[in-house]
């Protein structure tokens, strides 16, 4: 069974990762490998601040593969805004709730057909011989005019894939999964993996 180390301290992707990846992979949480403490994210990408998550923990747990991802939303409209900058929009400390308030505030009145956005992952694999890879996966869709929805976390509650009618948030596990940018960009790095291991 192939060992991944996830370096995230967010439950919900967390969980999509997990989901995405199968029952061939054990993964293991920042709390199993005695991982504790903040990995501040001062990249300028999101590739630098995956690569940044991935590297604090790879001391951690040598001879495991450690995978990170790094997530941003890019708004049309607020020229790619808020971007690498997505888990703290609103400002330090704010909940999920500030952030999707704030997006909607700035759009208020902005025209269905300049709503337009796209959720990017970038993916960081450390892999024990200590070579990188970068993996990446993107969705486009719109910026909703309320929130919606219970599922998922994050900007879920706003964001309207392509062609869908409804929210992320509106969607179970299964049904976002099979088209958001985490899955592409993971099952991007699934790929790289069965090329590197039998799995
Ligand atoms: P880690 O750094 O511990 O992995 P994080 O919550 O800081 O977790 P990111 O920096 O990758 O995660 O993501 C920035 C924000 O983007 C995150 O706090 C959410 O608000 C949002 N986000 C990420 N993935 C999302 C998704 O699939 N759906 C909705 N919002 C998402």
């Amino acid at each position: 069974m192939l060992e991944i180390v996830l370096a995230t301290n967010n439950a919900g992707k967390a969980a999509e990762i997990s989901r995405i990846l199968g029952k061939k992979v054990k993964i293991f949480t920042l709390p199993e490998i005695g991982f504790v403490g903040e990995i501040e994210e001062t990249g300028e990408t999101l590739a630098e601040n995956a690569l940044i998550k991935a590297r604090a923990v790879a001391c951690k747990a040598p001879g495991k593969i450690i995978m990170s991802d790094d997530t941003g939303l890019e708004v049309d409209y607020l020229a790619k805004a808020p971007g690498v900058y997505s888990a703290r929009f609103a400002g330090p400390d704010c909940s999920y709730l500030d952030n999707n308030k704030k997006l909607l505030k700035l759009l208020k009145g902005v025209a269905k057909k300049e709503r337009g956005a796209v959720f990017r992952t970038v993916v960081a694999v450390i892999y024990p011989d200590k070579n990188v890879e970068i993996y990446e996966g993107k969705i486009s869709g719109s910026i909703a005019e309320k929130m919606s929805g219970v599922y998922g976390f994050g900007y879920d509650p706003v964001f309207i894939p392509e062609n869908k009618r409804k929210t992320f948030a509106q969607m179970n596990s299964d049904e976002k999964n099979s088209i958001s940018h985490r899955m592409k960009a993971v099952k991007n790095c699934r790929m790289g993996i069965k090329r590197k291991y039998a799995v």
